[in-house]
């Protein structure tokens, strides 16, 4: 027995059975049947599984699937053919979270030379490259190739040279969870699929336009009082007085936290802070950032955060004026969106006040030398949207095979007391792979050159190794952690992730930068290394803030010692110089919005697009809806306490539901994962994403359905869509070409595009049935990767987008800039488009292609949108990995919706989730991962 000639097209995989077989017609006239053809053990080549064979039928040139397929241990059947040929068998290939769009082999002297790009690796460890020898595959890398990153989406090329032979070769990529997939086979000399073009955004051009400098450091009053005086201001301007402000549903941004009501003030200023500590704002300040608050009675100043009363300590006479000041300990945030938190200043009635202890430090009492300070080293160098933690922001990703790897993390130990003294490490890390051998991980930990802890672990989880170090290990100064991965579990490589460590240890009270903070329970304490006499000193404990009065200050050479009392219970003490203090930054609080108006479409829009939006709610007012549009730092201000935090908008949204009569929400501006600028591009988040985990290897998944999803059941409450701009012009695109394809000619056009059969899933028939539920009148035209050679099809689809179609609908394997690992439309491609004037709508059943919150890279749905008039007016897809029969169940619920006579996108897919998850709750792939990114009012059908 022998393969087919032409196995190499066949796309049957690597695990096939070696024998063909060739019916040829006789005079019996059917219109279809059904063939099953037998096999023996000796035919069964690379292990195939004999309960999951198809058969394919050569045409000739190309390779057809039957209907459905079984098989059996010696047979196989596949069903609904209708022409006789030459029939070949296998288990195909299998999806995969690794999209393989290059691979080329060529001979480079004596050695070959394997070239391979992917366009996306999800909870990818590696490669293994192999060569048919004899009808067997011989492995041709001695290790697993590692992967360059374990969480790409962002094109990554590699090359591997190999002195062996042969003519045949196949790629596998293997997964953190150590399943493989095998692609191929492939041709010596030939090229498969195309590298990428890679589009990077010009975030600095960006930027330019919306004139927003990166948030600098909160400054201290040392520089505050370096700025130049402005001339005296007029300060006779009275201060209004309070207005009841507009009663909002306020929810508190955290679960489970009483919120204390604030009895009704009105705000002067937004304090914004970024660093935990203690702040002075003095009068000066306030008036010279054009807050003038002379006369006002200091009685009456209120701080909230949260809408919580903040004390504050305030210095001057019964009327705020000169010379006058107010401290106050704020806490930064640290979430995935921001570090700033805002402390809102008002005038209203009377509020909590910092007092004053006049405790003396006790006489011939002892200060401690040191106190238990914690060192923690978090870098937050890389994103993986497949951590198993709350933050996708890690340091190092680690990996070896079966030899012994060491990675160093230099840090800095300052006031180390006495090394003799006890100290501690506490490292986090998460397991990067989980294969079935248990343990999955061996992790030896060196400080300063000394094995401190030596673990194993299985599986992902995150693990906290927490080890008490040995005496005079830990040295002031620097000190270098290592961590070494010796490579000998059972399992065959190991990977793990260091998200941060830290180190507690005895400190001496020694300020740095003129601050000190530290938690002890002493009765006095001296601080010493202050620059200055001129301290303030604040004990925090479970009664809130103290501020010491009595401070007894002593020069020691250049600097000073401070002493004061503390209780003798654990209490936390914050020691500032007083040119050391914080000083926020200054914002004007924003009035109150009119966020209650009635809003059949409600717009959420970054501030800088609202203009740009005039003809759409024109239009959309013009079909009758009430429009109502709202800036998203209204919302952030209402709803979040003026925290940049996304969850603020998902409130709002659930308000404008249950109160407004909203229906649809378009929310206009666009993302970037790194909030915080880790990685220092300068990317804008104009409107914040919510992100949900979609399976096992997606933890971080940019999901606006949630924010229409009211009740947290994960279905939609009603129909939502974004215009994912960041500039003007991009705006004026979508705005433009929404309008243009609500007044197309080209009606009732819709355009299918498949992916080739993979062995597993048969995309032209997923596809042929989502054309099926066209109603009668439609034109469609089929290209289908199953029929025509990829260039054939590259040329019909994009001459059919240029003519413009109502619809165009692709399914099948797809990265975030490309369709089909054959590359059959790419972002290259969107960008060349000619059908100006004639929008389409695209509708894509694949994995990735809605994914906008990229910072480095513009994807599929930025190319489709925004390469000028021409491309998409709307486009859909997942910003995630999806299953391919989440997404047909979904489809074939969705194409039905979206085709009839005046419904709306947003509707359809609204609709089509609450039906789907009526019977598949669970299939968060498409529920929260399948997303419309245009104007959710927009009409594929008019009435
Ligand atoms: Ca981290
Ligand atoms: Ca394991
Ligand atoms: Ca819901």
């Amino acid at each position: 027995a022998a393969r087919h000639p032409e196995f190499m097209t066949a796309n049957i995989g690597d695990k096939y059975v070696k024998r063909y077989w060739t019916l040829t017609p006789g005079s019996l006239v059917t219109s279809g049947y059904d063939i099953t053809a037998t096999f023996v053990s000796g035919d069964l080549v690379g292990v195939p599984d004999t309960n999951a064979l198809i058969v394919q039928k050569y045409n000739p040139s190309t390779w057809s699937n039957p209907a459905s397929s079984s098989s059996t241990s010696t047979t196989v059947t596949g069903v609904g053919f209708t022409s006789f040929s030459d029939f070949f068998s296998g288990n195909g290939g299998t999806p995969t979270p690794v999209t393989l769009s290059y691979f080329n082999t060529q001979r480079n002297g004596d050695s070959l030379q394997f070239d391979w790009s992917t366009a996306t690796e999800t909870g990818n460890v590696g490669f293994n490259l192999y060569a048919e020898k004899d009808g067997e595959l011989v492995q041709v890398n001695d290790e697993l190739i590692p992967s360059q990153v374990i969480d790409s989406l962002d094109r990554l090329d590699y090359r591997y040279q190999a002195g062996v032979g042969g003519s045949i070769f196949y790629i596998e990529d293997v997964s953190v969870l150590g399943e493989t997939r095998r692609h191929g086979p492939f041709q010596l000399g030939e090229a498969y699929g195309g590298l990428l073009d890679v589009n990077p955004i010009d975030w600095a051009a960006i930027q330019a336009e919306h004139s927003l400098a990166p948030a600098s450091a909160p400054l201290t009053l040392d520089q505050v009082q370096a700025i130049p005086d402005e001339p005296l201001q007029d300060d006779s301007s009275d201060i209004a007085e309070p207005k009841t402000p507009e009663i909002l549903p306020i929810l508190p941004l955290h679960e489970g936290r009483k919120e204390k009501p604030v009895p009704s003030a009105s705000p002067i200023v937004n304090l914004q802070v970024r660093q935990t500590g203690l702040y002075r704002v003095t009068y000066e300040m306030l008036r010279d950032a054009g807050y003038n608050l002379s006369g006002v009675p200091a009685s009456k100043l209120q701080l909230t955060n949260r809408g919580q009363a903040v004390p504050i300590y305030l210095k001057g006479s019964s009327k705020f004026g000169p010379g006058a000041y107010f401290e106050f300990y704020a806490q930064a945030l640290d979430t995935l969106y921001t570090d700033t938190n805002i402390y809102s200043l008002q005038v209203g009635p009377p509020a909590p006040r910092i007092t004053s202890s006049s405790a003396a430090p006790g006489k011939g009492l002892t200060p401690p030398v040191s106190y238990s300070e914690t060192l923690t080293v978090n870098n937050q160098r890389l994103y993986a949207n497949f951590t198993p933690t709350e933050d996708p922001w890690y340091d190092t990703a680690m990996l070896t095979y079966k030899t012994s790897k060491n990675w160093d993390f230099p840090f800095q130990v300052s006031g180390l007391a006495d090394p003799g003294l006890p100290s501690n490490l506490e490292v986090v890390v998460w397991g990067g792979t989980s294969l079935p051998q248990s343990p999955d991980h061996h992790l030896v930990v060196r400080l300063n050159g000394a094995v401190v802890a030596d673990q194993t672990f299985d599986g992902l989880p995150e693990q906290v190794i927490s080890v008490a170090l040995p005496a005079n290990l830990l040295v002031n100064g620097g000190n270098t952690l290592q961590l070494t991965l010796p490579g000998d579990t059972t399992a065959a490589y190991d990977g793990m992730y260091l998200d941060k460590f830290s180190l507690t240890y005895q400190r001496t009270f020694q300020a740095q930068d003129g601050r000190l903070t530290f938690t002890d329970s002493g009765k006095v304490f001296t601080v010493t290394n202050l620059p200055t006499r001129n301290v303030t000193v604040y004990r925090l404990d479970k009664k809130g803030p103290v501020r010491l009065s009595r401070l007894q200050a002593q020069a020691s050479d250049s600097t000073f010692n401070v002493t004061f009392a503390g209780t003798g219970q654990s209490a936390t003490y914050l020691v500032s110089a007083v040119e050391s203090l914080y000083v926020p930054a200054f914002q004007a609080p924003r009035p109150t919005a009119a966020l209650n108006r009635p809003a059949q479409y409600l717009i959420i829009s970054h501030p800088d697009f609202i203009a740009g939006l005039q003809p759409l709610i024109r239009a959309r007012q013009a079909q009758g809806l009430t429009v109502n549009v709202v800036d998203v730092n209204d919302v952030y201000a209402q709803y979040g306490y003026g925290i940049f935090d996304p969850r603020a908008i998902q409130q709002y949204i659930s308000f404008a539901r249950k109160n407004l009569g909203t229906q649809y929400v378009l929310l206009v501006g666009g993302d970037t994962y790194d909030y915080r600028n880790y990685l220092g591009r300068n990317s804008i988040s104009f409107i914040p994403s919510l992100y949900a985990s979609t399976g096992p290897y997606v933890k971080f998944v940019p999901a606006d359905p949630l924010f229409a999803d009211g009740n947290g059941d994960n279905v939609p409450d009603l129909a939502i869509g974004r215009f994912p701009v960041r500039t003007n012009a991009e705006l004026d695109l979508m705005v433009s070409k929404t309008l243009a394809y609500a007044g197309k000619n080209y009606t009732r056009t819709a355009v299918f595009a498949s992916d080739k059969f993979d062995g597993i899933v048969n995309f032209k028939n997923i596809n042929l049935g989502f054309a099926a539920n066209l109603p009668a009148g439609w034109t469609t035209e089929n290209i289908h990767l199953d029929d025509l050679t990829v260039t054939a099809a590259q040329e019909q689809l994009i001459a059919a987008m240029n003519r413009g179609a109502a619809l165009v609908t692709f399914t099948g394997h797809s990265g975030p800039s490309s369709w089909t690992f054959s590359n059959l439309f790419n972002t290259t491609m969107a960008a060349s488009l000619t059908n100006a004037g004639r929008p389409f709508v695209v509708v894509q059943w694949g994995c990735w292609n809605t994914y906008y919150v990229n910072p480095t890279q513009n994807f599929l749905v930025q190319s489709l949108l925004f390469s000028g008039d021409k491309g998409a007016a709307a486009v859909l897809g997942a910003s995630t990995l999806t299953d391919s029969e989440s997404e047909n169940l979904l489809g074939q619920l969705f194409t039905p919706r979206l085709v009839m006579p005046g419904a709306s996108i947003g509707q359809a897919l609204f609709q089509a989730k609450v039906e789907l998850a009526q019977s598949h709750p669970d299939l968060l792939d498409v529920l929260l991962g399948w997303s419309l990114m245009g104007d959710p009012a927009l009409v594929v059908e008019p009435q």
